[in-house]
């Protein structure tokens, strides 16, 4: 019997990724680029920002009415953060893998939270949680203008041709 073989297409995605005030303040941030690089995603945009209370809470839109919100107000806006847009196939899902679960004493080792954070709160970095999310929260933090789109001339070392 012939096996099936059912092809599905990766899709190109955008993510906006948050290097926050702890990853920062403890020196991280080469640390965890270089994971993204090594990994041979595209950065296509990175600027340093200090977060507003204003931006604050549009970017946690979903949690502004919680408990938490002024917690994590008060330490996304404490120092500057890196923030960027990170392009790649399937990458919402795949930066969020490479993240690990939203508190670092429950990521798995290997991770970038399981590996620097032994918190919920001060856990490195922000990644959007779908295509929808990050198509909101790249515009919250970048002009269109501001998004240098490539084809690294090195990308047949990352995948093969048809891996589309
Ligand atoms: P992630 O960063 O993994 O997407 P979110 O969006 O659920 O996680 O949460 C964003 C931030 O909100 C967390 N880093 C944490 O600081 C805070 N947070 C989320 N849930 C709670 C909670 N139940 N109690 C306290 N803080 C929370």
């Amino acid at each position: 019997m012939v096996p099936l073989v059912v092809f599905v297409g990766l899709i190109m995605q955008k993510s906006l990724v948050l290097l926050k005030p702890d990853c920062v303040e403890r020196r991280l941030v080469g640390e965890i680029i270089g994971r993204f690089e090594r990994k041979g995603l595209n950065i296509i945009a990175m600027k340093m920002v200090r977060v507003t209370p204003e931006l604050s809470k549009q970017h946690y839109a979903e949690h502004v009415s919680k408990p938490f919100y002024p917690n994590l107000e008060e330490f996304i806006t404490s120092s500057p953060i890196v923030a960027m847009v990170i392009e790649g196939l399937d990458v919402v899902r795949v930066i969020r893998e490479m993240l690990g679960a939203t508190n670092g004493l429950k990521a798995a080792p290997g991770t970038i939270r399981g590996d620097f954070s032994s918190s919920r709160q001060m856990n490195l970095v922000h990644a959007s949680d779908s295509e929808e999310s990050a198509a909101r929260e790249v515009s919250l933090y970048f002009q269109a203008s501001e998004l240098c789109e490539y084809t690294p001339t090195l990308v047949g070392s990352f995948r093969a041709g048809d891996e589309s």
